[in-house]
């Protein structure tokens, strides 16, 4: 067990999926890490990061064009599932329920969902739908830490600082101990941060992540 070595660029596709009656059957063998956050917080670019595969995320200048739940299985040994990204402006109401409907259907069914990835705009607070996501993942009892994205937009300094506000925050909303929020610091784009996420990821199925650069 301790031996097992994932290698994130042994990654594939596994399923796109519009409603729940079309998710993959779960394999209790490989566990799934989901990437969630607002549309254009940068989920498919750190899946193409984390995964060093260019285009297997579909990337995108146009908010909400994700409106899909992928599937993307690594190494067989864990799955990664990109849900749509939520505060979709452009959509009509009832699509944006449609849409947050099926993120709410994969994070409440009984999938092997070990761990849940938040992602926040490094330069931003967290919105309403980032806080309506972290206190159902508090209820639920889910396990998740936030990943701050695009901090090369950032200095070190103010980057420091924005961190340091975004602990606090949450860490008082939900009154919790300080050393129990993990946050990941990742500029995908440029390959900061991608490598220790990668072995946390690995770290969260009893794994090492190969170093394959
Ligand atoms: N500067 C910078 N831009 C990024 C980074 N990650 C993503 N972006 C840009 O943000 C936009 C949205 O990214 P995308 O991955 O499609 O977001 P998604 O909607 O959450 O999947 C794209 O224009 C990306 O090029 C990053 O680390 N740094
Ligand atoms: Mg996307």
């Amino acid at each position: 067990m301790a031996d097992k070595e994932i290698n994130f660029r042994q990654t594939r596709l596994l399923a796109t999926c519009a409603k729940a009656g079309q998710f993959p059957a779960f394999d209790p063998a490989k566990p799934e890490i989901v990437l969630a956050g607002k549309s254009n917080v940068g989920k498919s670019t750190l899946i193409n990061a984390l995964t060093g595969i260019k285009r297997l995320a579909y990337t995108s200048q146009t908010p909400g064009k994700t409106r899909l739940i992928n599937f993307f299985e690594v190494d067989n040994f864990l799955r990664l599932v990109d849900v749509p990204g939520y505060g979709y402006a452009q959509a009509a109401s009832t699509e944006k329920a449609k849409y947050s409907d099926l993120t709410n259907q994969y994070i409440t069914s009984d999938r092997p969902l070990r761990h849940i990835l938040l992602l926040l705009d490094a330069r931003h607070d967290p919105g309403a739908n980032d806080w309506q996501m972290m206190d159902w993942l508090q209820a639920l009892g889910h396990g998740w830490s936030i990943v701050l994205t695009k901090t090369d937009k950032l200095s070190r300094q103010q980057l420091l600082l924005r961190q340091r506000e975004i602990r606090n925050i949450i860490v008082s909303r939900y009154s919790g101990d300080e050393d129990d929020l993990r946050i990941h610091i990742v500029a995908a784009e440029k390959g900061t941060g991608i490598k220790d996420l990668r072995q946390f990821l690995a770290g969260l199925v009893g794994a090492k992540a190969k170093r394959t650069d």
